[in-house]
């Protein structure tokens, strides 16, 4: 089944969002095969976000990822879902900032903040192949 990577972000976690944001992958019909609580390191966080190297907001983007613990997700839907398994979960997250997300998304119904919007998702299936071996090498 087709799958992509999800991170709910250190805001989530610390605001205790992870059981809303996976309640809303799985009312959709979504299922987690893979789910881990861990703190990511700085070289991880620097080649997961290798595109972004050298942006002005890359250093406040790693140090945000990695100064507490990230839930680390991969989700899986149905080969007949009627679009890409990673369109749908990024179509639920809502839109990079969530100052102006729209209401209904995860995003948009949590956030305020560029730098803190809650939740990362796999922006194809070669992105989701490459970070899933990333964080979870091997699976
Ligand atoms: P991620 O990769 O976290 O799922 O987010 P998006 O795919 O929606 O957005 P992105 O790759 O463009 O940005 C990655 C990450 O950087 C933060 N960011 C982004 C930031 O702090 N300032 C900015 O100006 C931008 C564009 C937010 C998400």
């Amino acid at each position: 089944m087709p799958r992509t990577f999800v991170i709910c972000k250190p805001d989530a976690v610390e605001r205790g969002l992870v059981g809303e944001i996976i309640a809303r992958f799985e009312r959709k019909g979504l299922h987690l095969t893979r789910a881990e609580l861990r703190t990511i390191d700085r070289a991880t966080a620097e080649i997961h976000y290798e595109e972004h190297q050298g942006k002005p907001f890359f250093e406040d983007l790693i140090a945000f990822i990695t100064r507490s613990p990230a839930m680390l997700m991969v989700v899986e839907g149905p080969d007949d879902a009627g679009d890409d398994i990673y369109a749908v979960v990024r179509n639920l997250m809502g839109s990079t900032n969530p100052a102006t997300a729209a209401p209904g998304t995860i995003r948009g119904d949590f956030g305020l903040v560029v730098t803190e919007n809650l939740v990362h998702g796999s922006d194809s299936d070669e992105s989701a192949a490459r970070e899933i071996n990333i964080f979870f090498p091997g699976l």
